[in-house]
């Protein structure tokens, strides 16, 4: 693997158990990807200078994953025209639908293609798929991928 395509950031540390699901699929996929752990309420400078520049960085998608009020895939989203995924991750007393409304309900022009509560996996194959519009090589990653899934039914 050599230049990273795919960035993976979440709100807090606690998002990692989830979060790194997503890495460990860009792996298998031979999609390179970083880490990161970035807080839209308490770094949001953080999280605005690593938004405008994931484009520059050669990024192609950027998966956000967040818990309750959940404003960081939105917050990328508004530093950014790269596709966002965002994962609405289950904490806290309403067990993931305060993250999942939050992520998903973006005003209209900026987008955060939303997957399900802790939704890590499919995140990291929506990205592998986007990644796939002009890299052949994870596209044939992919469809070996769902091969092996038909397989196991
Ligand atoms: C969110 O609040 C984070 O993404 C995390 O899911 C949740 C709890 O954060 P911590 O209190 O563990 O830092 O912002």
């Amino acid at each position: 693997m050599s230049e990273t395509l795919v960035g993976i950031v979440m709100g807090s540390k606690s998002d990692m158990p989830v979060m790194e699901t997503a890495k460990e699929v860009l792996d298998e996929l031979g999609v390179a990807s970083e880490v990161k752990v970035m807080s839209a309420h308490r770094q949001p400078e953080m999280v605005r200078e690593y938004a405008s520049a994931a484009e520059k960085r050669g990024l192609l998608a950027i998966i956000c994953g967040a818990g309750m009020a959940a404003h960081l895939a939105g917050a990328v989203a508004a530093g950014t025209t790269l596709p966002v995924i965002g994962v609405p991750i289950k904490t806290g007393a309403l067990d993931g639908m305060d993250a999942l409304l939050s992520t998903v309900m973006m005003p209209t022009g900026v987008p955060v293609a939303t997957v399900a509560i802790d939704g890590a996996k499919n995140a990291a194959y929506l990205a592998a798929e986007i990644v796939a519009n002009n890299r052949p090589e994870i596209r044939e990653n992919l469809k070996a991928m769902r091969e092996k899934q038909a397989g196991g039914v």
